[in-house]
C-alpha cells in the first residue's frame, strides 16, 4: 500500500524529492526543509523532536529549517481548564507565550495558515505570503463550536446565567465561580454528540462538583445531572461501566443520547434533540456545557483533508494518504482515537522517526502508532480513574502491573492529573522530551520493516 501511495504522491507533487529525500539544502526567503503548522500541544512537541532527532543521527538541522506558523499570542494548558473549573489552579498560571516555548533555532512564523498547495509543495498565509516546505507537518488542532448551540454565547457572557464551560480559557474560571455559588437546585453537566476533545472531560468536572456539593453539606439541595449525546458513560467498556456503577452509586441521573441542540437563557432551559429526532427541555439551575466541536473552517475543503476537514494520514505512520511529504497528528488530523494531548505523546516519536527515515532514506522507518491515547478521569478530590486505551477501544494500562486495574480510581493517579502532567507538559512535552508512558525515555523502534 505505501508503495502506491508514494507514487501518487511523486507524480502528484513534482517538487518533492526522489524518495521524498530532501534534493535541496537551503532554507529561508519563505521556505523551510520542515514547516509545522500550529504551535499546540502537538506542534511543539513535534517540531522539537524533528530537529532533535536530525541531531541525533549526526544530520543537524541549521537554524532556520525548522519553522512553526501560529498565528496565536499565548499556548495554553488546556488539560489544566478542567482543574480551574474544579477550584484546584488559577488560570494565568497555565499559560505560555508561543514564542516564547519555540528555541531560537526554530523560526517562529506569527501568521495563520489559509490554503494549501501539495502539488507546489506550498501554504499560503491570511496575511498574503506563501510559504515553501520540503516537508510539511499539520498541527493546527479542532475548532471548538460555540455558535452550534443557540444561547450558548449569550449564557457564557452572562457572569449570573449559571451558564459555562471548560473548554476555553476565557470561561474555565466561570465554572468554579458558579460551582462554588450554588446552593440548591438542578445542576445539569451536558456532553454532545460527535467528536470532541478529551471527552472524559464533560463528567470529571461534574464528578468534582459533586464531590464540592457533598463535602460542603449541599449534597441534599444541589442534584447534579449528566445529559450526553452519546450511547454511553464512555468509549471504552470497561470504564463505561465502572463510571456508570459510580454514577448510580452517587445517585446520579443520566440521560444518553441527549444532545443539547438550544439553550433559553431566560428561562433557565435547556433543550435536547434526542435520537429519533424529538426533543426535550429541561430547566437548571446551573448548566456546564460542553461545545459540539469539529475541523477547523479553515481546512474544510483544503486537498489534504478528508470531506469533514480533518487531515487524512495513515493511522499508523501519520504519513499523508495521498502526499508523501505531509504529516499530521493531534486533534486536527483523522486518527481514530481521542483526541488528548496525552495521545501526542505516542503519536510524535513514531511520526518523527517516520518523517526522519523518509528524509534520510526514501522508506518508512518501523515505527507504528497503535492508536495510545487516555483519559485521567477526575472522579472526586483525591481520586483519578486513569483509563488508558489503543485502537480498538483496547485497554492499554501502564501502572496495571504494579498497582492494580486502573478502572479503579486512585489517589496517586489524582496527583498525577494535579501536579505532575502540568509540570512535565511545561519542563519536557513542549520542548519534544516527555514521551507518555514512556516518560522522559524516548521508545526505540524497529528498522525499516520493507
Ligand atoms: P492545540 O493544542 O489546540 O493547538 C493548535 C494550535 O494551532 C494552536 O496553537 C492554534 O493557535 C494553532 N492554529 C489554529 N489555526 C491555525 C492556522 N490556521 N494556522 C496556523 N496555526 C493555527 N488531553 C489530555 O491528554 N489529558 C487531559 O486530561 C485533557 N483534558 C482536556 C480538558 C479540556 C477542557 C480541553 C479543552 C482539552 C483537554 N485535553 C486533554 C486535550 C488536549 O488539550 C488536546 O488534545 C491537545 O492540546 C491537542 O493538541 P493540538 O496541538 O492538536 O491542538
Ligand atoms: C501524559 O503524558 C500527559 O502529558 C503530560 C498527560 O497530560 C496531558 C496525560 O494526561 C497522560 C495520561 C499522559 C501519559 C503519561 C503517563 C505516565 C501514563
Amino acid at each position: 500500500m505505501f508503495i502506491a501511495q508514494r507514487t501518487f504522491a511523486l507524480a502528484a507533487s513534482s517538487r518533492a524529492a526522489i524518495g521524498n529525500r530532501w534534493t535541496s539544502t537551503a532554507s529561508g526567503a519563505g521556505k523551510y526543509k520542515v514547516l509545522v503548522l500550529g504551535g499546540g500541544s502537538a506542534g511543539l512537541n513535534v517540531a522539537n523532536q524533528i530537529y532533535n532527532r536530525f541531531k541525533a543521527a549526526g544530520k543537524a538541522l541549521n537554524p532556520g529549517d525548522v519553522a512553526i506558523v501560529d498565528p496565536a499570542e499565548w499556548h495554553h494548558y488546556q488539560p489544566g481548564w478542567t482543574l480551574v473549573g474544579s477550584g484546584l489552579k488559577k488560570k494565568q498560571d497555565l499559560r505560555r507565550p508561543v514564542d516564547s516555548l519555540i528555541p531560537p533555532h526554530i523560526t517562529h512564523v506569527v501568521d495563520s495558515v489559509k490554503s494549501f498547495a501539495p502539488e507546489s509543495n506550498s501554504v499560503t498565509t491570511a496575511s498574503g505570503r506563501t510559504v515553501a516546505y520540503d516537508t510539511l507537518v499539520v498541527a493546527t488542532g479542532l475548532q471548538i463550536n460555540f455558535d452550534g448551540i443557540p444561547g450558548l454565547a449569550k449564557g457564557l457572557a452572562d457572569p449570573r446565567s449559571g451558564v459555562s464551560t471548560i473548554y476555553s480559557y476565557d470561561t474555565c474560571d466561570k465554572v468554579w465561580n458558579d460551582i462554588d455559588a450554588l446552593r440548591s437546585g438542578k445542576a445539569i453537566f451536558t456532553q454532545p454528540a460527535g467528536i470532541i476533545k478529551c471527552a472524559g472531560a464533560p463528567q470529571k468536572i461534574m464528578w468534582q462538583a459533586w464531590d464540592r456539593w457533598q463535602k460542603t453539606g449541599r449534597g441534599d439541595t444541589v442534584k447534579p445531572e449528566f445529559w450526553t449525546g452519546m450511547p454511553s458513560m464512555f468509549s471504552v467498556k470497561k470504564y463505561a461501566d465502572a463510571l456508570n456503577e459510580l454514577r448510580i452509586q452517587r445517585g446520579i441521573d443520566a440521560q444518553f443520547q441527549h444532545n443539547l441542540t438550544s439553550i433559553d437563557i431566560d428561562n433557565h432551559t435547556a433543550t435536547f434533540t434526542k435520537a429519533d429526532g424529538s426533543t426535550v427541555s429541561a430547566d437548571y439551575s446551573l448548566l456546564h456545557v460542553v461545545p459540539p466541536q469539529g475541523p477547523l473552517d479553515v481546512m474544510k475543503g483544503q486537498p489534504i483533508c478528508d470531506a469533514a476537514g480533518w487531515v487524512e494520514v495513515d493511522k499508523e505512520t501519520m504519513q499523508h494518504v495521498k502526499f508523501s511529504n505531509i504529516w499530521s497528528l493531534g486533534d486536527c488530523s483523522n486518527l481514530p482515537t481521542s483526541k488528548t494531548a496525552a495521545a501526542i505523546t505516542s503519536q510524535t516519536p513514531v511520526l518523527t522517526e517516520n518523517l526522519f527515515s523518509v528524509v534520510d532514506t526514501g522508506k518508512l522507518s518501523g515505527a507504528r502508532y497503535n492508536g495510545y491515547t487516555s483519559c485521567p478521569l477526575l472522579t472526586g478530590k483525591n481520586e483519578l480513574m486513569l483509563a488508558e486505551f489503543k485502537y480498538g477501544l483496547v485497554p492499554q494500562e501502564t501502572f496495571a502491573e504494579y498497582l492494580g486495574d486502573q478502572a479503579v480510581p486512585r489517589t496517586l493517579f489524582y496527583y498525577l492529573k494535579k501536579d505532575l502532567f502540568p509540570y512535565v507538559y511545561f519542563k519536557y512535552m513542549v520542548k519534544g522530551t516527555w514521551f507518555g508512558p514512556s516518560g522522559p525515555l524516548r521508545p526505540s523502534f524497529p528498522a525499516s520493516l520493507q
